[in-house]
């Protein structure tokens, strides 16, 4: 009698936790056979009321079916384990996910590795306002009244007085203001003229300007100094010269050029046939500016440069439009 209910226990028991897949419907199982008050637990009851002689055998059996279902209670749990956490079981035999990682834009890799260059033959570094007014950035410079950058055609005005700097110079001004000499530092920054966007220019677009007030400063060291930068920048073996130019706030004034690393000299589309690349402004400090900031011109001399980064990156990088640094487009982006 007994020995037939622990049968048929068993196989209601297998039925069962064949169909469980869930940790809920186990947990159920575990209460209806294997707790106290479980159908296990019923049956050792009814062991007492069974004959002495039969006992043993039947004891044995009921101890054989609660260590059977007991271990099919730990299988079935065992495997709805990862059911639990999800079906996400981590597959260590996957391939490693390639992770996109982004890069500094061309333009500010291009200046961080002039402001390097500089920071290493000992300028430091000043930053200063984008909104100017027009002392700063034209008067104390010595632009004349009547100079045509100072048209609306050419600078963006907010006011009367309130401007958008159309070069970091002005940062120059303040600096000057504020330190006697020696003075030797870069301007690094965003400058803003009012211009038609085309290949050559852009309306946004950044500047580095560099400044060495001292006594006895000479061209020849402006020259020097500005030709170890080259030769950093753009490769030990250019070859290079000084144009005489123009700008209100050196005299004298002068451009520099470098051979086109492309054609090497001989001339293509990148020089423009001529076989120079222009890469920067520079000067002596007219005394002007001197007299403006309240330093004596009969004691001290100077030397400034400037030069347009994204002309710059364009040169290093063979790019003929500026603006391609400015439509983020990766796959422009991604090369550098
Ligand atoms: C260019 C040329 C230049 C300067 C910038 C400067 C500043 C002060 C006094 C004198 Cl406060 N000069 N800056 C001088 C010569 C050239 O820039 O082509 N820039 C894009």
């Amino acid at each position: 009698m007994l020995e037939a209910e622990i049968q048929k226990v068993r196989q209601q028991a297998e039925a069962e936790i064949a169909s469980v897949t869930d940790p809920q419907h186990l947990e159920e199982f575990r209460i209806s056979y294997l707790a106290r008050k479980g159908q296990v637990a019923a049956l050792f009851d009814a062991l007492r009321a069974a004959p002495p002689s039969e006992k043993p055998r039947l004891g044995k059996l009921l101890n054989e079916l609660r260590s059977h279902l007991q271990m099919l209670f730990e299988e079935k749990s065992a495997s709805l384990v990862p059911k639990q956490q999800g079906t996400a079981r981590t597959d260590l035999t996957l391939p490693g996910r390639k992770h996109f990682r982004g890069t500094k834009h061309p333009v500010i890799q291009t200046l961080d590795e002039i402001t390097s260059i500089f920071i290493s033959m000992g300028f430091g570094i000043a930053e200063g306002p984008e909104i100017e007014t027009d002392y700063y950035n034209f008067g104390a410079l010595n632009f004349p009244p009547d100079h045509p950058a100072r048209d609306m055609q050419d600078t963006f005005f907010l006011t009367e007085q309130a401007l958008l700097r159309t070069h970091t110079s002005p940062v120059q001004i303040r600096v000057m203001e504020k330190h006697s000499p020696p003075v030797r530092v870069i301007m690094p920054g965003k400058v803003y003229r009012n211009e038609a966007l085309s290949a050559r220019s852009l309306c946004v677009f950044h500047q580095v300007e560099g400044l060495y007030v001292d006594k006895d400063v000479t061209f020849s060291e402006l020259r020097g100094t500005l030709v170890a930068f080259a030769k950093q920048f753009y490769g030990p073996n250019l070859k290079y010269r000084f144009r005489p130019s123009f700008f209100p706030f050196t005299e004298p004034s002068a451009e520099m050029d470098i051979t086109c690393f492309i054609c090497s000299g001989a001339g293509c589309r990148m020089c423009k046939q001529t076989g120079w690349l222009e890469i920067l402004g520079c000067g002596m400090v007219d005394p002007n500016v001197f007299k403006a900031v309240g330093y004596d011109p009969e004691k001290y001399t100077g030397y400034a440069f400037g030069m347009g980064i994204e002309r710059t990156a364009a040169l290093r990088y063979g790019v003929d439009d500026l603006r391609l640094f400015y439509d983020n487009d990766v796959r422009f982006l991604a090369q550098f």
